[in-house]
């Protein structure tokens, strides 16, 4: 598992090691004039300026006390700071306790959330629970065959109506559907959307409405998911959405094959909305629970 968020974050971790190597070369000592350039560095990483700044000024509060301590330090306390602060968003995605467990699935276009949900419905069904999937999605007619191609692959039931058709029935005969056929876990697909669109974001509110009616306190978990490469734009996204909304977790992925791995970090900083799963690929099993200790490996690590 550490391996794959890893070689997933291989090349914001490169970035970084190569900064820092540049800028402690021949130092014997940390200094305050490395701040400034760490500060550069640390931001390249999209860690996001807030994170960067409480990175800094512990930095700062340290040189202050003269802890002058060696520079093969640093990096050991840079790890130490973010993983404290990650630990407190790390949150897995449980889906118990609530029969049928509700998860609906929102974010812009070409996120991954039709992918994610194809994998996720993978997992449960290793873990052995019955999953159900629902083509909210009803934009397009692609997205529906999208889905249903997803559910033949992972072996479950694909709740849709037509394109074109309002959103919220096809959510509504899924949760029914769930309901009287014991499913353990439902997945609700939906459309992309940008999140400044006011009248798509008021159609979420009407589809959670929808949700609590047909199945009372649902949906019990509510991700957003996030596209990695799109750097510091996923914290507005987030804050949209999770206005508009509430969202619950955040899903990152195609964390595989960018740089821009630290906007995790940026996000839970400025909204402290836990993270719970990872993509790092397109195939069935890629992607992962997160955890704070391999996520600040992968960013900082060796
Ligand atoms: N590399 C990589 N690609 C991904 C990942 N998740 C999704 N994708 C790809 O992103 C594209 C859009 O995915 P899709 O699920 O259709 O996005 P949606 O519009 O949000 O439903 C597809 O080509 C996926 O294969 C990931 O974790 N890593
Ligand atoms: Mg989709």
């Amino acid at each position: 598992m550490l391996k794959r968020v890893k070689e997933a974050l291989s090349k914001t971790r490169q970035r970084w090691r190569e900064g820092l190597g540049t800028l402690l070369r021949g130092r014997k000592a940390i200094d305050v004039d490395l701040l400034e350039p760490l500060e550069e560095i640390l931001l390249s990483a999209d860690l996001g300026a807030r994170m960067v700044q409480r990175l800094i000024s512990g930095l700062r509060d340290r040189l202050g006390r003269h802890e002058r301590s060696d520079p093969s330090r640093l990096n050991d306390f840079l790890k130490s700071e973010l993983l404290a602060f990650l630990k407190k968003i790390e949150s897995p995605l449980k889906a118990s306790g609530p029969v049928p467990f509700v998860v609906m699935m929102v974010g812009v276009n070409g996120v991954g959330k039709t992918t994610t949900i194809g994998k996720l419905a993978m997992k449960f069904n290793k873990e052995g629970r019955s999953v159900m999937l629902v083509a909210g999605d009803t934009f397009r007619a692609a997205a529906i065959e999208q889905l249903g191609i997803w559910g033949q692959r992972v072996g479950c039931p694909v709740i849709k109506h037509q394109s074109g058709s309002d959103p919220s029935a096809v959510i509504f005969d899924g949760l029914s559907a769930a309901k009287a056929r014991k499913s353990e876990v439902v997945i609700v697909d939906t459309a992309g959307r940008m999140h400044t669109k006011f009248n798509l974001m008021e159609e979420l509110k009407k589809m959670k409405r929808v949700m609590d009616k047909a199945l009372p306190g649902s949906p019990h978990e509510t991700l957003l998911v996030l596209d990695a490469t799109t750097g510091q734009n996923a914290v507005s996204q987030a804050k949209q959405f999770h206005e508009a909304i509430g969202v619950t977790g955040v899903v990152l992925t195609k964390l595989d094959g960018t740089a821009k791995g630290g906007v995790v970090v940026a996000v839970a900083e400025e909204l402290g909305i836990p993270v719970k799963l990872v993509g790092v690929g397109e195939g069935l099993d890629d992607l992962e629970d997160f955890s704070a200790e391999d996520f600040v490996e992968g960013l900082l690590g060796e």
